[in-house]
């Protein structure tokens, strides 16, 4: 009683500071950026935030153009216990001597870049330059997923994964021990153990094979939750258990992983975004089939659903009326593409974003979708191939060698993938769509430069453009 009290009291507390702040003094504006592991989260940020330092290739943002972005630097954070998003090592590693792409994170951190804008209205020069502060938060796109764990009992959701098992190789050995479980048996440690370490085997194992329903999210990004028995449950069979069971305790265990894990970072992170980018690698998707791309539409259903005012109910006690204003889903690694299949790039990931509307009602904030490359790695060229010519993108292999490559051309109608995908289609009727990896460019840079990229600055003008004028 006491607690959510005082509790109380402090929200009142940092509310009023809030407004006071926002209305008087300095306005901050928070952006959440996220994806899946691997969708290109911290090259985003990197490129995003060393191209608004140095904003020559950042003329679609009306800031830049008009000159009303006069000053822009960073500052420290205001979370003191958030790990600062590491920029300076980040930009070392992609602009280095041997370019090379950052490492993989693991966890929330956050940035903030300052501001300095130039006064407008009647009473503007005598109040002098504006500010404007952007938090930028990086965190892992699997915990979003896990927001829908919220609504459900542990019940529903071993139902819900169990019923998807049997169609997936990944899961053979899980299912293989589930076998010889009995769930309404005592509670063994030993056996609860064996169980998550397989379950996670399968998750990492489908994650890995491209699907996105791997949740709980946790399982893949355990951080320093590793081995704690938050996260050493499995899904079991509905089965009649009294207390002390080995279900009765996986049960109690998935309460947990809702209250202690899922509900704080809600809470501390999720809950205080204004805008959000969602960074999805679409072609990745398409390359690896049919079956990749519908669970990525599901995932962008489930994602948006996690934004949705109202959607749930302990999510909108957390929001008190504030809101998500702008969400953009942005296709990455746009330059692995000639820029003659953008637009279909774009187009796809446009129906695949109302789609996801469709699917979550959603409806509130203004969202978008666009194919970007937070860093060109390629250059365009054209060769002759039997007779016409052909299409091809140019980058650097790790190794050092350049290579040419034409990805596969997408269809003009974005249904001819989504409706063979939708049906369960093993393969691509016509089509074979390859990635390659590139290394990062070696870059001779002119001051006031960024690092090349395709549509960064529709990206940032979509997002936070609006407060930069
Ligand atoms: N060609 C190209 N590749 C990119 C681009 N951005 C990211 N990549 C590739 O995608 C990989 C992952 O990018 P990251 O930015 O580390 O992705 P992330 O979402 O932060 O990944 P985690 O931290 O592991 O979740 C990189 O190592 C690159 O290989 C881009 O703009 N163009
Ligand atoms: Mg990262």
């Amino acid at each position: 009683m006491i607690n959510s009290i005082t509790g109380r009291i402090a929200q009142t507390f940092e509310t009023v500071g809030d407004t006071v702040s926002e209305a008087f003094f300095e306005p901050v504006l928070r952006v959440g950026v996220t994806g899946l592991s691997r969708a290109g989260k911290t090259v985003f940020i990197t490129a995003l935030v060393h191209n608004l330092m140095e904003p020559g290739r950042m003329q679609r943002m009306r800031g830049v153009q008009s000159g009303a972005i006069k000053g822009v630097y960073l500052q420290p954070q205001p979370d003191m216990t958030l790990p600062r998003f590491d920029y300076e090592n980040h930009l070392a590693a992609l602009t280095g001597e041997n370019p090379r792409w950052p490492d993989g994170t693991r966890a929330v951190s956050e940035l903030r870049l300052s501001f300095r804008l130039a006064p407008t209205g009647l009473l503007g020069s005598l109040a002098g330059p504006r500010k404007l502060h952007i938090d930028i938060v990086d965190y892992p796109g699997e915990w979003i997923l896990d927001l829908g764990l919220m609504g459900k009992t542990y019940d529903d959701w071993s139902a819900e994964v169990l019923a998807r098992l049997p169609a997936r190789p990944q899961a053979a050995e899980f299912l293989a021990r589930l076998d010889v479980v009995d769930p309404a048996a005592k509670h063994d440690e030993g056996t609860a153990q064996d169980l998550a370490r397989a379950f996670t085997g399968y998750l990492t194992d489908a994650r890995e094979a491209g699907w996105s329903d791997c949740t709980p999210g946790r399982f893949l990004l355990p951080g320093d939750l590793a081995g704690s028995p938050v996260l050493t449950f499995a899904p079991l069979p509905d089965a009649d258990s009294a207390r002390g069971s080995l279900r009765r305790e996986m049960e109690r265990r998935f309460e947990a992983y809702k209250a202690k894990v899922i509900r704080p970072f809600f809470e501390t992170h999720f809950a205080r975004l204004d805008r959000q980018v969602v960074l999805i690698d679409v072609l990745e998707a398409v390359h690896r089939g049919p079956a990749a791309l519908e669970d990525q539409r599901r995932a962008m259903a489930e994602v948006l659903a996690a934004f949705r005012p109202g959607a749930n109910g302990f999510f909108s006690s957390l929001l008190r009326g504030k809101r998500v204003e702008k969400i953009l889903f942005a296709a990455t690694k746009a330059d692995h593409l000639h820029h003659t299949q953008h637009a279909k790039l774009t187009a796809l990931t446009e129906a695949m974003l109302r789609d996801a509307r469709d699917r979550a009602h959603f409806s509130g904030a203004e969202t978008k979708a666009l194919s970007i490359a937070a860093l060109r790695t390629t250059v365009e060229e054209s060769r002759p191939h039997q007779g016409h010519e052909v299409d091809l993108v140019r980058g650097r292999l790790a190794d050092g060698r350049q290579v040419a490559v034409n990805a596969g051309d997408l269809p003009d109608d974005p249904a001819r993938l989504l409706a063979p995908a939708r049906d369960g289609a093993e393969r691509w009727m016509q089509g074979d769509y390859g990635v390659m990896h590139f290394a990062p460019p070696v870059l001779s840079r002119l001051p006031g430069q960024g690092l090349p990229h395709i549509r960064l600055d529709a990206a940032a003008e979509f997002l936070i453009g609006d407060r930069l004028v």
